[in-house]
């Protein structure tokens, strides 16, 4: 049983894995961002499923179809807003990590990908939330057992860099 992670520069929506993981709202309605860019290159069968979920609460994550992406599922994880940092903002990305890690397994997929979820529209500095997504992933994946791939696509380079260095 291992744990193997892999933080990469790219489009998430390019990456073939089991699972890849939107940085979804709570209504699940769409929006910018990666949200945007995951329906826009998935189809509409992830925002039929999306319309019966009846949203996903903060902290929390959900999975439906992943459409015409290579993955088998895509999973909404719900980041928090960030309000400063004395909210709960730490736990509540935690739990959005923990929570998607957890769906994944059950839906028994091996490879996972991640972005930097509450990072882009939520505000969320990076430089904090890129050792809570790491440590909070491989922690979950490891409790879960099996070999588990995890993939964490950042955007720009600036962003990798960050993940690098907190790696
Ligand atoms: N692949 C990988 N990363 C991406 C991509 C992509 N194609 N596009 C953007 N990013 P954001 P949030 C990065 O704003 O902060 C939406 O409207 C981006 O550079 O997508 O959790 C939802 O519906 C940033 O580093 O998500 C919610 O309402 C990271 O993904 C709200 O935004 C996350 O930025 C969620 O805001």
């Amino acid at each position: 049983m291992s744990v193997e992670v892999e933080v990469v520069q790219g489009d998430i929506t390019r990456i073939a894995v089991d699972a890849i993981v939107n940085a979804a709202n709570e209504g699940l309605r769409g929006g910018g961002g990666v949200d945007g860019a995951i329906h826009r290159a998935g189809g509409p069968a992830i925002m039929a499923e999306c319309r019966a979920l009846g949203g996903c609460a903060t902290g929390d994550a959900k999975a439906t179809t992943a459409g015409d992406l290579p993955a088998r599922h895509v999973i909404h994880a719900v980041g928090p807003v960030w309000h400063g940092g004395d909210r709960g903002e730490d736990d509540l990305l935690a739990s959005a990590y923990r929570r998607s890690v957890e769906v994944a397994v059950q839906l028994d997929c091996s490879s996972i990908s991640f972005p930097a979820i509450s990072t882009g529209i939520y505000g969320f500095p990076i430089e904090r939330a890129a050792p809570i997504a790491l440590s909070t992933a491989l922690a979950a994946a490891g409790a879960a057992g099996g070999d588990r791939l995890l993939v964490f696509v950042l955007f720009s380079a600036g962003d990798l860099e960050v993940y690098r260095a907190a790696l």
